[in-house]
C-alpha cells in the first residue's frame, strides 16, 4: 500500500510516525513543509523537516517537540556569553544537522537529496521529501507589519494579531524530485494534523500539487480538539481571520480536497454539520503507542473510502 503524509510541525510529525510503524519500509513517503525554513547564523535551518527526520528515528526531543532528545546546550550558552543572539536556541547536536546541511547546499547539493542521505543516516525506512527544493519562505501579515516565519513564531512568541500569510516565490517553485510521484502512486493521501495555515498550505501552494492531490482519497486529521489546537497558534490564527477555530473550520478549509475527515470524540457533535464521511476517535497523541493506534485508525478509515 502506498500511502503519502502531508506534515509540518509536531502534530503532523508524531502521525507520520505512527504511520511508519506501522507501515511496511518503502510504503510511507513523507512530504513535509519548508516554508518556515530560514538562515540563522548563516546556517540553512529547516525546523518541519528535522522535526518529522528526528520523530521517525526516534531522535526526537519528547519535552519541547522540537530538536534531539538528550540535547546539550553548551554552544549556545557561548554564543550567549558573548552577547550573540539567542531567541533561536540551537542545540549541540542539532547544530551538526545544521552544518552539515549548509555545508553540502553551499556543495551544490540538492535539499531533497541531503534529506535523503541524512535520513539513510539516521535509518529512516520512510521516504521524506521537502515540498520543494526551492526557498518558499512564510511571512505572517501582521497587525505590526509583515514578519518572517520564525519571527513571528519564536522572537514575538505568536503574539502579534495575524491578517494572513504570504508564501515568497511559491509560484515560482516546484515540486522537490518524487513528490508529484509519489503521490500519483498512492493509494491514499493523509493530512497529517499540522496547522493548515503555514504547515499545510505552503504544500499545497506548490504548484502542480494540489492538482495531482485532486485524483486521489485523501483524509485529513484535524489538529483542533474542542476549538484548541493541541500545540501552536492554529486556533488563534482561525480567531485573528474571523473563523471559527474548530474542526469544522479545518474540513472547510481544505474543502473539495477531502475524501474524509477524522477528529476528536470531543468534537463529535460536528459530524450533523460535516458534508463528507467521517471518523470520530481519540486524536491526541501523548503516549507513543497514541500515535500507531491513531494510525491504524485512520487507515481503515480510509480503506472503506477507497
Ligand atoms: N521553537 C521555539 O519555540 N523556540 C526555539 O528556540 C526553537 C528552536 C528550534 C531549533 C531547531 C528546530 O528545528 C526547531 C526549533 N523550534 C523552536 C521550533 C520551530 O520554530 C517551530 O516548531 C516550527 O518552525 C513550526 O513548525
Amino acid at each position: 500500500m502506498g500511502i503519502v503524509a502531508l506534515a509540518g510541525g509536531v502534530g503532523g510529525a508524531k502521525l507520520a510516525d505512527g504511520l511508519a510503524e506501522i507501515l511496511l519500509p518503502g510504503e510511507l513517503t513523507v512530504i513535509v513543509n519548508t516554508g518556515d525554513d530560514f538562515e540563522h547564523f548563516g546556517l540553512r535551518i529547516c525546523p518541519d523537516l528535522d522535526t518529522v527526520c528526528y520523530n521517525l528515528a526516534g531522535l526526537h526531543n519528547p519535552e519541547t517537540g522540537w530538536g534531539r532528545r538528550g540535547e546539550s546546550w553548551v554552544s549556545a550558552e557561548a554564543v550567549g556569553r558573548l552577547g550573540g543572539p539567542t531567541w533561536f536556541r540551537l542545540g549541540d547536536l542539532d547544530l551538526g544537522t545544521h552544518l552539515e546541511r549548509t555545508r553540502r547546499l553551499k556543495a551544490g547539493d540538492r535539499l531533497s537529496a541531503i534529506t535523503k542521505d541524512f535520513c539513510h543516516s539516521w535509518g529512516i525506512g520512510s521516504s521524506v521529501l521537502p515540498m520543494s527544493d526551492d526557498p518558499v519562505p512564510t511571512i505572517v501579515l501582521t497587525a505590526e507589519g509583515e514578519l518572517s516565519f520564525q519571527e513571528y513564531f519564536v522572537a514575538r512568541r505568536c503574539e502579534p494579531e495575524v491578517m494572513g500569510f504570504k508564501f515568497v516565490d511559491i509560484l515560482c517553485s516546484t515540486p522537490a524530485p518524487g513528490v508529484l510521484a509519489a503521490i500519483e502512486e498512492a493509494d491514499l493521501v493523509v493530512i497529517c494534523p499540522s496547522n493548515p495555515w503555514v504547515s499545510i498550505d505552503p504544500i499545497l501552494g506548490v504548484p502542480g500539487i494540489r492538482q495531482v492531490l485532486a485524483e486521489k482519497v485523501v483524509v485529513a486529521v484535524s489538529p483542533l480538539v474542542g476549538g484548541k489546537a493541541i500545540k501552536g497558534p492554529a486556533a488563534k490564527m482561525y480567531a485573528e481571520l474571523g473563523i471559527e477555530p474548530s474542526a469544522l473550520s479545518v474540513a472547510q478549509h481544505y474543502g473539495e480536497l477531502l475524501s474524509g475527515f477524522v477528529m476528536d470524540n470531543i468534537d463529535k457533535n460536528l459530524t450533523k454539520i460535516l458534508s463528507i464521511s467521517s471518523l470520530i476517535t481519540d486524536t491526541i497523541m501523548v503516549e507513543r503507542e497514541q500515535r500507531h493506534k491513531l494510525a491504524e485508525e485512520v487507515l481503515s478509515f480510509a480503506r472503506t473510502l477507497m
